[in-house]
């Protein structure tokens, strides 16, 4: 099972329920992001009424986190965010972009699941912007720069008709979005069968923009959950250069293959380092966070030379 494109870190996992300082039953599925010269994260907890709420934490080397005194997002109290998110926020994507930092996460209702996209500029308080897709839509990312003129985002929206596949979506101004359409599908008996969805958000490489993504396999014994990396051209990102054909990190240390939900890697945050490396952060089994590294060319590099294509 085991293969070597992400090295653990040895620490693992690196944030648990237990170094949070208010009552939640888990940790996991974090946005983290490099700023003022510190990783700051913004993770997901269960409450023990089964809804989710977010939390922050801050590093000084992406590894030791220390979480603040209280949550960072609640679900939001009055008007239409409160219609929306009346049942919890979860997994959010810190997207970088324009110097702000956008906040993509999933709002749960009586009406579904939908993005909410929702501004920091300092990590103390935050503006909630739009929704940003209808019900339902999850594990939305932004691309960190405009590409030909336009905001672009990657997203996942359920269908029955056809497995849940990975969209992309332009916008002039971040809140009206179109020109959507298909770019990549998962593939049948093959470990992400089942549905794919776009993990952390897209990384700049010379070569391409780096997509790691989340796979979902079923079986006897439920869903496994794995993550795996595709290219998307700089200039065009609907464009899906290779899909590299084997996963890069699948559920494998004790945490990872039982908690709240078993089997399970799911990443939101992958950090680009100036050496070359990244680190990727990955919520275990929806119940603590782990961090491994990864050589970012050797990732690029598994896209085009052991590739399938996105369809
Ligand atoms: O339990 C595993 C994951 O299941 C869902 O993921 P997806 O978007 O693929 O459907 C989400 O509930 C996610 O939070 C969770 O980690």
């Amino acid at each position: 099972m085991a293969n070597e494109f992400v090295k653990r870190y040895k620490g693992n996992p690196i944030l648990t329920k237990k170094d949070v300082p208010y009552k939640v039953e888990t940790v996991h599925n974090a946005g983290v992001v490099k700023y003022d010269g510190r990783y700051i994260m913004l993770f997901r907890s269960h409450l023990d009424t089964g809804r989710s709420i977010i939390g922050k934490a801050v590093s000084d080397d992406g590894f030791h986190f220390t979480v603040d005194p209280q949550p960072f997002m609640t679900c939001a109290k009055e008007g239409i965010f409160a219609e929306y998110e009346a049942f919890g926020v979860e997994d959010p994507r810190i997207n970088p972009l324009e110097g702000s930092y956008y906040i993509t996460y999933s709002a749960y209702s009586r009406h579904g699941v939908r993005i909410g996209l929702a501004r920091t500029s300092d990590f103390e308080s935050i503006e909630r912007i739009a929704f940003i897709t209808q019900a339902d839509y999850r594990n939305t990312v932004l691309f960190p720069e405009k590409i030909g003129g336009r905001y672009v985002k990657l997203d996942r929206p359920h269908s029955d008709i056809s497995p849940w596949s990975i969209w992309i979506a332009y916008s002039p101004d971040l809140r009206h979005w179109g020109d959507s359409r298909v770019v990549m599908k998962p593939v049948m008996y093959h470990w992400d069968e089942m549905k794919i969805g776009p993990g952390a958000p897209p990384i700049r490489t010379p070569k391409g923009w780096l997509n790691i993504y989340h796979g979902v396999f079923p079986t006897m014994d439920g869903s496994v959950y794995r993550l795996g990396v595709c290219l998307h051209k700089l200039d065009d990102p609907a464009v899906v250069l290779g899909v590299c054909d084997r996963w890069i990190l699948a559920p494998e240390d004790p945490w990872e293959l039982v908690g709240y939900v078993h089997n399970v890697v799911f990443t939101c945050a992958a950090i680009g380092e100036p050496d070359g490396t990244l680190k990727l952060y990955w919520g275990a089994a929806d119940t603590v966070m782990c961090v491994g590294t990864a050589v970012i060319d050797e990732l690029v590099d598994l896209c085009l030379t052991d590739s399938r294509p996105p369809f």
